[in-house]
């Protein structure tokens, strides 16, 4: 790969991603969000609140192409996130165990992959398909947003990264909150709409027109192989 290679998404939408000018995998991260059994394995927190887990788990074959391709480019980062609080629930603010105990066991609590979100158990592990693999970063976050009380922008700022794909579990919850704060950074992002599911598919689709409203809001969207065949350029 040529040392100055830089690339664009032509097919992305509302605009071709990124904006402005084309990116050097330099300038770039692919961040995972949460790929966690609580999110998509049976037994996890969202199945026990009797979603179907069909459409997250449809994107992890993607995922997993994506961050082959990503392995492949020398210069660019991988970041994991995981959702999670401590043993002690400590960073577990009150109201947020509250509302998720209406709607099954309650973070904190035992469900069948161990006590649910909580760091250390299996429920909170990263799914064996996408394992982080060695010298990729992983960012425990107590919240939603993959900036709250993290060392995610930090990381960012030292590495020169100006432009973030996300892909991901869920698309309106963890990926949107972390794209909406990336935006007000002045990161440039770009959601992979096959590689992110929510509970409800109106809800992810919701967030893809929210994203890609008024000129690119929060940044634009692409599928996976539209991101592949651009990254073939390089
Ligand atoms: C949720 C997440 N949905 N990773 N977390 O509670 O989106």
């Amino acid at each position: 790969m040529n040392e100055a290679a830089t690339f664009t998404v032509e097919d992305a939408r509302p605009y071709a991603w990124p904006c402005i000018a084309p990116v050097a995998p330099r300038q770039l991260a692919l961040i995972v969000i949460d790929m966690q059994k609580d999110f998509c394995a049976p037994g996890g927190y969202i199945d026990s609140q009797g979603v179907d887990l069909t459409p997250a788990r449809a994107t992890i074959e993607p995922i997993q192409r994506v961050l082959a391709a990503f392995r492949r480019l020398p210069e660019a980062l991988v970041i994991h996130t995981r959702e999670g609080h401590r043993p002690e629930l400590v960073d577990l603010p009150a109201n947020k165990q509250w509302r998720s105990e209406q709607v099954c066991p309650g973070i904190g609590n035992a469900g069948p992959l161990g006590r649910i979100l909580v760091r250390g158990e299996p429920g909170w592990e990263i799914i064996p398909e996408l394992a982080p693999a060695p010298g990729e970063i992983v960012i425990d976050k107590p919240g939603k947003g993959a900036f709250y009380a993290t060392d995610l922008d930090h990381i960012l700022r030292l590495r020169g990264i100006t432009h973030l794909i996300v892909v991901g579990l869920t698309t309106d919850v963890c990926v949107h909150t972390t794209i909406r704060d990336a935006n007000d950074r002045g990161l440039e992002t770009l959601i992979l709409r096959d590689c992110t599911a929510a509970t409800e598919t109106r809800h992810r689709d919701a967030t893809f027109t929210m994203t890609e409203m008024q000129g690119g809001l929060f940044g634009a969207t692409a599928t996976s192989s539209q991101l592949l065949e651009a990254l073939s350029t390089l």
